[in-house]
């Protein structure tokens, strides 16, 4: 089902081979935080279905680099293949951000408009952000590993490549639409087992001018908002810009620009071109600037890995001696932060009667690694719990707008991140 890490995939730093271990000074990865035994974040099977079962969480860090990266990789079959069941959320708050970042990405394109510009999604979901982008009449195509939302965005009319990013689905890309000018990645880089193989096809798919926007949990962020819930199987890596700059300068690529949006939590954007391009010195300069900010990774992760223990035992007092008042407490959003919090927390339907969440394919399972049973949305009014644990906490503001007749009966709202409230 999994297999540990035998390195530092940004830097090589614990490899054996050219890198190496240096006799008499063995490189070890630092192990800086653990969950335990965990099941898979997203492992909402239907009646009768079989769940994939729990494997180690537990994160070390790259002394060298500052990459943190999990001890083990699941194999991508169990976690993508079959029914994946986490679609690019809809909610305006989203909206929002993808047309951030398709102004973001005319501009490091140098373009007005998208009529003459081709994109590659990598894991590129149900094609929700290529449609937008086909509709300002871009020329675009995804690759998604996950069958049942390659199929979905196929029929959508999305041409889709239900395969992982590898040497091959890039030579079928340049195949069927000729090299691409940008290929965006968001939230997939850090699923990414093997770097350099990725960003060899990432070389096979473009042209030497083509630009590579890597959205991705930034572990700055993460660490400092205290989000627990965001370390699970499918987060191989938590990037440092540190880490970024590592790996683009092992497989010869280079960071042009760093930009920064809120959503999930926190998230950088990376313009990345190849070694060949030009990065003037002003870029350069800004973004070793903000290498710098980082400044001791390490400390970062050592103190989460306190304040994390501390945000889990708070939530679990809070929802225990709530429910030990005879209060109704239910979950909002089966995301997969609510699977590890749930989790972390040891809760049960005894503790959370409920979670509500608007994807059909995750409706009438159970939160992984519990009893507690995924619902329709609608439950929350139906039911009018006395509060609801906001487990899509990163949507949180539109959320809270949405639901006025749980506000205006009383419910209130328990937030984990960024920092542990009741609204
Ligand atoms: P959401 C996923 O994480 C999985 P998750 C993945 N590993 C990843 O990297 C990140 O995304 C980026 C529901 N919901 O988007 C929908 C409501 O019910 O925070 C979702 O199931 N009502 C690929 O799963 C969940 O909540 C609502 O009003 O943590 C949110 O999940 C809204 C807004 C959402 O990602
Ligand atoms: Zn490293």
């Amino acid at each position: 089902m999994y297999h540990y890490i035998n390195g530092c995939r940004a830097c090589g730093y614990g490899t054996k081979g050219p890198i190496g271990i240096k006799a008499g000074a063995p490189e070890r990865l630092l192990p800086v935080f653990s969950l335990g035994w965990q099941p898979l974040a997203n492992d909402f099977v239907k009646e009768c279905g079989i769940h994939s079962g729990a494997a180690p969480l537990e994160v070390l860090y790259c002394p060298r680099c500052s990459l943190a990266q999990l001890s083990i990789v699941v194999d991508p079959a169990i976690l993508y293949s079959h029914n994946y069941t986490y679609v690019t959320s809809t909610s305006k708050t989203m909206r929002d951000h993808l047309g951030s970042l398709m102004s973001l990405m005319l501009d490091k394109l140098r373009v007005n408009d998208w009529t003459n510009v081709s994109v590659l999604e990598v894991g590129s979901n149900d094609g929700a952000f290529l449609a937008m982008l086909k509709e300002c009449w871009a020329t675009v195509i995804g690759i998604d590993p996950a069958e049942n939302l390659a199929d979905k965005a196929n029929t959508n009319g999305i041409k889709t490549i239900p395969s992982v990013m590898s040497r091959r689905s890039a030579e079928q890309v340049a195949g069927l639409i000729g090299p691409v000018d940008a290929i965006i990645a968001r939230h997939v880089f850090c699923h990414v087992d093997n770097w350099v193989e990725f960003m060899n096809s990432i070389r096979i798919a473009g042209t030497n001018d083509s630009l590579l926007f890597v959205e991705a949990p930034y572990a700055v962020s993460q660490l400092s908002a205290g989000s627990v819930d965001q370390v699970y199987h499918e987060h191989l890596s938590y990037l440092s810009l540190k880490a970024a700059a590592a790996i683009c300068a092992r497989t010869g690529f280079r960071i042009r620009a760093v930009n920064f949006f809120p959503i999930h939590g926190g998230c950088a954007v990376l313009t990345i071109v190849q070694d060949t391009a030009k990065v003037s010195d002003e870029e350069a300069a800004q973004v070793q600037s903000l290498i710098d900010l980082e400044g001791d990774m390490e400390s970062r992760w050592r103190s989460f890995a306190r304040d994390s223990k501390e945000l889990i035992g708070q939530i679990t007092a809070m929802v225990r001696s709530l429910r030990e008042q005879g209060n109704m407490v239910v979950g909002y959003g089966a995301s997969a932060k609510s699977t590890v919090m749930v989790n972390a927390c040891g809760f049960t339907r005894a503790d959370i009667s409920f979670i509500t969440d608007t994807t059909p394919a995750k409706q009438y399972t159970t939160s992984p690694g519990t009893d507690i049973p995924i619902v329709d949305p609608g439950a929350l009014t139906r039911e009018l719990p006395n509060y609801a644990v906001c487990f899509a906490w990163n949507f949180f503001d539109e959320i809270y707008e949405k639901e006025t007749v749980f506000r205006e009966k009383g419910g209130k709202w328990i937030v984990p991140c960024p920092k542990l409230r009741v609204v």
